[in-house]
């Protein structure tokens, strides 16, 4: 299987959907690799050295050579590895630059509102981000229709590099919707996206990745503590 015998190398930790893109990537594109699981608390010297701007996970490290940035290293996995597997992104450059527009959204727009969610000091706080990133979820639906024109992916029939990045956070949508108590990709109001969100986690990749739901809620509450704790002692 191409990647083995140590030609790759997956610096991560469980619960960032950032590594769980690149791991979607890998096992969709059918490479294996060796993953190196990294406490964030205590980093390692092989994170250092490989990400020193960042330093932050997930690193790739092919050939003994690091990648870093997860959108970066999705898009240098298919280069890289462009006779292996499907290929990740559009080869039509209008396509491209549409996936292209719905990374940036999910990043941008949608992504930095959720992680404060988690950073929240206060409720208020909380309770805002959380109203930006429903909101922010919305204009998804709209994306799924134009990149998917009717099929089951945004890649068409079958999955691509939006339905990763987006696919990554499926863990992360219904840990959501548990702590707020409300769908964050609503059927009644999303039934497109309700329904990829179904069809993607039923993908053999979207088993072996994801993150377990519960594991994930009490990762969730568990930081929303210490936030609100370190908070406390500092007012
Ligand atoms: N833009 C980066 C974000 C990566 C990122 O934020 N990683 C987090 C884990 S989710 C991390 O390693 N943070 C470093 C730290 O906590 O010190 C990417 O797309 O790879």
């Amino acid at each position: 299987m191409a990647g083995g015998n140590g030609e790759l190398k997956l610096v991560g930790q469980w619960a960032s959907p950032f590594v769980t893109r690149v791991r979607l990537a890998l096992d969709l594109k059918g490479l294996s690799y060796e993953y190196v699981e990294e406490d964030l608390k205590n980093k390692s010297d092989l994170l250092l050295s490989s990400n020193p701007v960042h330093k932050a996970v997930p690193v790739l490290i092919h050939h003994g050579k690091p990648v870093c940035e997860s959108w970066v290293i999705l898009q240098y996995i298919d280069e890289a590895f462009a006779g292996t597997g499907p290929s990740l992104l559009p080869a039509d450059p209008y396509e491209g630059a549409i996936a292209r527009f719905w990374i940036a959204y999910i990043d941008n727009q949608l992504a930095a509102p959720w992680d404060r969610v988690f950073r929240a000091k206060t409720d208020e706080e909380r309770a805002e981000a959380m109203r930006q990133t429903f909101a922010a979820a919305d204009a998804l639906e709209g994306g799924l229709k134009e990149c998917s024109k009717g099929k089951d992916f945004f890649g068409g029939d079958s999955v691509g590099c939006v339905d990763i990045v987006l696919g990554s956070l499926v863990s992360w949508v219904k840990a959501t919707s548990v702590l707020a108590g409300a769908e964050l990709f609503d059927a009644a109001k999303m039934p497109l996206l309700a329904a990829w969100m179904e069809r993607f986690g039923e993908l053999d990749a979207a088993k072996a990745v994801l993150q377990d739901v519960d594991r994930a809620v009490e990762y969730a509450r568990m930081l929303q503590a210490k936030n609100a704790a370190r908070a406390s002692t500092t007012n």
